[in-house]
């Protein structure tokens, strides 16, 4: 399709305009089909950067590097550029968006000359769903295309639906400006210096500008940038939620169905959880979604839907131990990065389940080097870099849930939060009702993971809602709107309906260092604990910080014993102490007027009453 077929005057403008400006050879409006993707993979296998698998052990899947510098979200470089700053936050790189413009405009100025302008029309969620939202990135990147093929739906009738003035969030990417003379040519088309690396967001238009990345969430536009950062301020300006969750359904013996959204931050394994086999015989886990969750309350009923098409998985720890669903997504169809690739042309990666088959494996790097015999990690001479990611259609998935792509959405009976943390936080917990729910995912901190460039792994986040490095406006006024939907809710005369809220903590250590918890599979038992709790059941205990489990009320999997299990259950007063401490001077501190009181009084309420 050509610029000129572009019925909406919006977009043929914006478009007219970035041709302008960006100067490409040639433009082409994507239209979804399985011929452009073919075409798109085989510009840059052409180009010498991507390697076909094996088609006997990967068929129709490729491997592709990117560049050292290019692995992982760089949050530094991730901006809030709203009017006001205080609209930003504490949590958000602020920049002044007419200075950021000026910036980045010198950037893009000539930044396409010898390559091909991409158009693509894409539509989050459903293609006409009343959750849904249309965005167009501008990209002169086909790994970026066929990316957004599988996590989006892109093509003509996201243009239909647009219409001729229909809403849509612009979203302009380039991976850099063409090499100069002299440049070494790294083989993955990017800004190499960080620090030259800008991933954009005007929250006051709902725009997107990315420049210098050609990777993941700082260059599929729809994914964190869209569905999280522009989609969290619509959400606010709209009265709905755009969440970091993943969505599942989980069906127990009887056969009811509940529908769970969970945030977890990344790499805690929310793909893991949303895909799980359950142990506990006679329960059944689909998934709807595995990151992001879009929510609008219905006759006082809250309805999700997956915003995203594929699944942009963490490899290194996927197994069949870990995620045997992913591992069966993932054997056709795929899109693997930055992990290594074996002599046979397959690929691998650390914990995967296996050593490293043959002689030698080129690992994330390029370089050739002696096969492992065992998958275990070695720090530094990983041959999948710790972030290394397939991409591969949601549909491909064995236990997808049969309604994942419904337009309406699925109704929502519990939120669970949760992070990593090794001491403290228990196994699961209810909270006391929504305001409480929204304190304590207010509070919710987590060890620090690979999945950003720039943060040390290991240290504790404070990470509300796992939505710090996602939000698009002041977190302050984002605990407000779950507030204010809380209490619309109630005041319709729906609180019986509104979501209940669990906290989840799948990594406590005991002295020695080792996982009390099992974890993956296991964790079925605690989501069974939550379903019988949203029906009512007695299997809990009040406490300060809300509902525990009840001793017994959990079913114990082999390797966890009564002592291990009442410890993970367990109040610890001396942890929760320290941590409202933390929370006071080093997290709600940050928000000044713009916490809620609400929130304040509840971490007083705490207090007093562990004190008790
Ligand atoms: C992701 C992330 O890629 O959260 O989902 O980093
Ligand atoms: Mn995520």
């Amino acid at each position: 399709m050509n610029l000129n077929e572009l019925k909406h005057e919006g977009l043929k403008k914006w478009v007219e305009e970035a041709v302008a400006m960006m100067t490409p050879d040639s433009v082409e409006v994507c239209d979804g089909s399985k011929a452009e993707y073919d075409r798109m993979l085989k510009i840059m296998v052409d180009a010498g950067l991507g390697v076909p698998l094996n088609p006997e052990k990967r068929p129709n899947s490729f491997w592709f590097r990117s560049d050292p510098s290019d692995v992982a979200r760089a949050e530094s470089r991730t901006f809030i550029a709203s009017k006001n700053k205080d609209d930003a936050g504490p949590t958000n790189n602020w920049t002044d968006p007419v200075e950021l413009k000026d910036t980045m405009r010198g950037l893009y100025k000539g930044c396409m000359k010898g390559r091909t302008m991409y158009v693509i029309p894409f539509s989050m969620g459903p293609v006409g769903s009343d959750i849904a939202k249309i965005g167009v990135e501008i990209s002169d990147s086909p790994y970026v295309v066929f990316n957004m093929h599988i996590m989006t739906r892109v093509g003509a009738d996201v243009l239909k639906v647009l219409g001729t003035d229909g809403f849509y969030v612009p979203c302009l990417h380039s991976i850099a400006k063409p090499l100069g003379p002299g440049e070494k040519d790294t083989g993955w088309p990017c800004e190499p210096d960080v620090n030259k690396k800008y991933i954009s967001h005007f929250p006051d238009t709902y725009e997107i500008w990315s420049y210098g990345s050609g990777y993941g969430g700082n260059a599929l536009l729809g994914k964190k940038c869209l569905a999280l950062r522009i989609a969290s301020v619509l959400a606010r300006d709209e009265g709905w939620l755009a969440e970091h969750m993943l969505i599942l359904k989980l069906t127990n013996p009887q056969g009811k169905v509940k529908y769970i959204a969970g945030a977890l931050p990344s790499a805690c394994g929310k793909t893991n959880l949303a895909m799980l086999i359950p142990t506990l015989p006679g329960w059944k886990v689909e998934t709807i979604g595995d990151d992001i969750a879009w929510m609008k309350f219905k006759n006082g009923q809250l309805y999700a839907i997956n915003p995203e098409a594929g699944f942009f998985g963490v490899l290194p720890g996927t197994s069949d131990h870990s995620n045997k669903s992913a591992m069966d997504s993932i054997k056709k169809n795929t899109i693997f990065t930055n992990c290594g690739l074996t002599e046979d042309k397959d690929v691998w990666w650390e914990q995967i389940g296996y050593g490293a088959p043959g002689e030698t494996i080129i690992n994330w790097k390029g370089e050739k080097v002696p096969s492992p015999k065992t998958d275990k990690p070695v720090a530094g001479q990983e041959i999948a870099h710790v972030n290394a990611r397939f991409t591969v259609p949601a549909s491909q998935c064995p236990v997808i849930a049969s309604e994942w792509d419904d337009p309406n959405g699925v109704p929502i009976s519990a939120f669970l939060f949760g992070g990593r943390r090794a001491a403290t936080i228990p196994l699961v917990n209810q909270s006391k009702n929504w305001v409480h729910g929204v304190f304590m995912g207010s509070i919710t901190g987590s060890e620090i993971t690979a999945a950003a460039l720039d943060l040390k792994a290991g240290s504790i986040r404070r990470d509300p809602f796992a939505m710090v490095p996602f939000c698009g406006y002041h977190m302050g006024d984002y605990f407000a709107h779950w507030l204010k939907l809380g209490k619309k809710a109630q005041d319709e005369g729906h609180g019986d309906k509104l979501p209940k809220i669990f906290f989840v903590n799948w990594f406590r250590k005991d002295a020695d260092g080792k996982f009390m918890w099992p974890g993956y599979s296991e964790n079925s038992r605690v989501l069974a604990w939550m379903f019988d709790r949203c029906d009512g059941a007695q299997n809990f205990v009040e406490t300060p910080i809300g509902n525990l489990p009840k001793p017994g009320s959990i079913p114990l999997p082999s390797d966890v014993s009564d002592a291990t299990m009442a410890e993970l259950i367990k109040l610890d007063v001396d942890g929760w102490k320290a941590e409202i401490a933390d929370v006071r001077e080093n997290h709600y501190s940050k928000f000044g007027s713009k916490l809620p009181k609400e929130l304040a009084d509840l971490l007083d309420v705490l207090e007093k009453d562990l004190n008790k």
